[in-house]
């Protein structure tokens, strides 16, 4: 644990230097409206949203009231205790179980789905899981081609087709194959071209549908990948997505080098999807369970 914490401290470094730095050049002069309007347009630049960044204000001026004495640690105290209360309130989604595990993954293309899913078919397969891999991206040659370069490298089954193919057979053939072989987990990747949204929701239904044949009450898990330099545009993504196919979680990829790593307080607070894991690289072992604590300790400093 203390390896992702170093790990994830390491990612959020631009966020945290953007936020941290800025915050505390604030402290050289005393706390009036104007030192707080500074301190809201620094949150909202941070993409932490205007709810969020509001909600942040206050409670600070609810806390310097009580305190105006306090130094700027307590002050960045007190901003990561909120950060935390935040995250801290029970996701409005409960994940659901079941045997194999149905993954379906989704974000729009370059958000980092097809890596996400190799770290988290790699992260499954260390805690001793049966995983499968569905290489239901058949939009793309390269994507079903980039996913069996994972599976082959991971020695994980894989299930695909040609090119142009139905996603919905390939899950189809990945679901009834998972069954056969007794695989504890499956994770199907999928197309993400957001240009023809009405088409993409369409085609993510129907996988939904055929899923919940083979195995009912799958897909148990609709996972978000989001790339996590977009800021304020995953928010929006993930509440386009979540209108069409009802996600479990949220996976925020590309956290690492990203100044915009606070844009996952607002997504949390405005849908309430739990953040599961996030990406801190391009190697296969770059992905973390998401901690609450950890995140916080690494946005404030
Ligand atoms: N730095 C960094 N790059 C990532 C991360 N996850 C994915 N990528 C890169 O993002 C690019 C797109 O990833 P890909 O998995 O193909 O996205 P997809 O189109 O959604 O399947 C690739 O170059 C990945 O190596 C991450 O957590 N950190
Ligand atoms: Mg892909």
């Amino acid at each position: 644990m203390l390896n992702f914490f170093k790990k994830i401290k390491s990612a959020l470094s631009k966020t945290r230097d953007f936020l941290s730095s800025k915050i505390r050049s604030l402290f050289s002069s005393p706390w009036n409206e104007e030192t707080f309007n500074k301190l809201e347009q620094i949150l909202y630049e941070a993409d932490i949203g205007t709810t969020v960044t509001h909600e942040f204000i206050e409670d600070l001026k609810i806390f310097l009231r009580k305190k105006p004495e306090a130094t700027g640690d307590e002050i960045l105290a007190q901003m990561r205790a909120f950060a935390g209360q935040i995250l801290a309130t029970p996701p409005k989604i409960q994940p659901k179980t079941g045997k194999p595990l149905v993954f379906l993954i989704v974000g729009i293309n370059g958000s980092g789905k097809t890596t996400s899913i190799a770290k988290l078919a790699h992260l499954l397969k260390s805690e001793g899981k049966k995983v499968l891999l569905a290489a239901g991206d058949t939009f793309r040659a390269g994507a079903i081609d980039q996913l069996t370069l994972w599976a082959d490298r991971l020695q994980i089954d894989i299930v695909k087709a040609k090119p142009g193919s139905d996603p919905s057979s390939v899950a189809f053939d990945a679901l009834t194959a998972a069954q056969s072989r007794g695989a504890d987990a499956i994770l199907i990747d999928t197309a993400g071209r957001l240009q023809n949204k009405t088409d993409l929701m369409q085609e993510l239904e129907k996988i939904c549908r055929v899923c919940n044949k083979v195995i009912p009450g799958s897909p148990h898990e609709i996972i978000l990948v989001l790339d996590a330099t977009l800021g304020q545009n995953a928010v929006e993504q993930a509440r386009i997505f979540h209108k069409f196919t009802p996600l479990t979680g949220i996976l925020m990829a590309k956290l690492d080098g990203s100044a915009k790593g606070g844009a996952l307080l607002p997504i949390y607070r405005e849908l309430g999807i739990p953040i599961r894991w996030i990406g801190l690289g391009e190697k296969i072992d770059d992905l973390a369970p998401f901690s609450a604590p950890d995140y916080v300790a690494s946005l404030f400093e």
